[in-house]
């Protein structure tokens, strides 16, 4: 009985002995993906500050067909890596549209036809994007026109065209129209399907699963989804926020390991219902907030009385910055300002034209979005809208065709509206001190 007691003691003895040491050397899992730890964005144990521009037809370029400049991305891609942009937005899904304002080729034609060149572009653009350690944000869908979005999802199913807002000028229907799309169940099961396709995709690239592959930073449902127009109803907003929550949920169950955001532009996107955009962000599948800023859009300044509006501009832009960001730290989740923009001067597109309140512009934004970061609020960066690079127009219209250089104006708006070329140095300037600052916060 001795013998056994003793042997046991010595089991007992060895075992702790062998333990420690083991325990000690057990390497810790540190995760690759940006993960979210209260209000800040976490990668391998750091503070993750999202320095980013958007690009929505980077995919576009990475195809090796027709449509794709593999050559040119790589040399968008080393410019705004040199400027210190580490995040890119970028559309992952468009659909195929006749309307004159949206973009040509698409990578839906119709339920379940996908065009596999720009899947395949899709790819390269993440594989080239991992070799410079640069994360990115992709959105499934869009409100609006210019990549045919949730209203062609509906004119597959009915064979009605889609009236063209930028023809018509009636944006109101188009916008009633397009939120139909959140009840339409047949719709909303191809949307998930195609979902599905792109999140469980296997990189023909790099030979990455899409669903483990850290450079995707987060799935977003869709680009500036609205509850509907400006008369949206009670109900209707409700519609909004379960379409959010359930999506984003869907997304969750087929992918742990990404963010999923709703790509929202904010209280603007939500009629101005403070309320609305808090329930649509409370969710718990929503891992952080989107916000968006655009002074000319919403009227706040006008471009061609550019110092005599540029104060109140400037003060409801500020207003706003600081209202999304207290949300944010209220509901203790991250919020990025994943879009904003203005014009250059005097409302030129010309390449050659000076951007004087663009720049003024882009440094209070800067200013406020580091000022509050250092400060531990829930802003954890920005990307501004939009690259253009070395795109530029030939026409003297500014519209853009089919066969033009992609720029980050999509084909909806002027080219060289918003865009940022590669020849702005004053604006590459400022982008690049705000770079500096924000890669040096802890
Ligand atoms: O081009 C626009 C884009 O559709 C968007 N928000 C505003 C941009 C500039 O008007 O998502």
């Amino acid at each position: 009985m001795k013998k056994i007691i003793a042997l046991f003691v010595c089991a007992i003895s060895l075992t702790i002995i062998t333990i420690e040491p083991s325990s000690a050397t057990t390497p810790i899992y540190i995760s690759p993906f940006i993960t979210v730890k209260g209000t800040r964005f976490v990668r391998e144990e750091k503070p993750y500050y999202i320095v980013g521009a958007n690009m929505w037809y980077a995919a576009y370029l990475g195809s090796a067909g027709k449509t794709g400049n593999r050559d040119r991305l790589i040399y968008e891609l080393d410019n705004l890596k040199a400027m210190g942009i580490n995040n890119l937005r970028v559309l992952a899904v468009s659909e195929k549209s006749d309307m004159n304002s949206a973009v040509w080729p698409a990578t839906t034609n119709g339920f379940g036809h996908y065009d596999e060149e720009l899947l395949v572009g899709l790819d390269y653009l993440l594989a080239e994007m991992a070799k410079r350690d640069m994360t990115v944000v992709l959105y499934l869908n869009n409100y609006w026109q210019w990549s045919g979005g949730m209203t062609q999802y509906l004119s597959w199913l009915d064979g009605v065209p889609v009236q063209d807002p930028n023809i018509t000028g009636d944006y109101q229907t188009f916008m009633a129209q397009s939120a139909k799309f959140y009840v339409n169940e047949t719709a909303n099961k191809e949307y998930r399907n195609t979902i599905q396709k792109i999140v469980d995709r296997i990189n023909t690239v790099n030979g990455k699963l899409y669903n483990s592959d850290p450079t995707i930073m987060a799935w977003q449902l869709a680009n500036e989804p609205r509850p509907g127009n400006n008369h949206a109803s009670d109900e209707d907003k409700q519609v909004f926020v379960q379409w959010i929550n359930d999506t984003a949920k869907y997304i969750h169950q087929l992918d742990r390991q990404h963010l999923v955001s709703s790509g929202s532009e904010g209280t603007r996107g939500c009629l101005d219902d403070e309320q609305l955009f808090i329930k649509a962000h409370q969710s718990l599948y929503i891992d952080y907030l989107t916000f968006h800023l655009w002074p000319r859009n919403w009227s706040w300044y006008n471009q061609k009385q550019a110092e005599k509006t540029w104060g109140n501009g400037l003060k409801l832009s500020l207003q706003y910055l600081n209202w999304h960001i207290d949300t944010a730290n209220k509901l203790n989740k991250p919020i990025v300002l994943e879009e904003f923009g203005l014009d250059r001067d005097n409302g030129a597109y010309d390449v050659k034209s000076t951007t004087h309140y663009r720049d003024r512009f882009y440094r209070e934004v800067f200013g406020l979005v580091y000022k509050r970061a250092k400060a531990g609020d829930g802003i954890a960066g920005s990307n501004f809208w939009a690259w253009n690079g070395s795109a530029r127009t030939i026409h003297a219209d500014y519209w853009w065709r089919t066969g033009d250089d992609f720029m980050g104006d999509p084909p909806q708006e002027q080219q060289g509206m918003y865009g940022v070329f590669d020849s702005d140095i004053s604006t590459l300037r400022v982008i690049k001190a705000f770079s500096d600052k924000m890669h040096a916060l802890k």
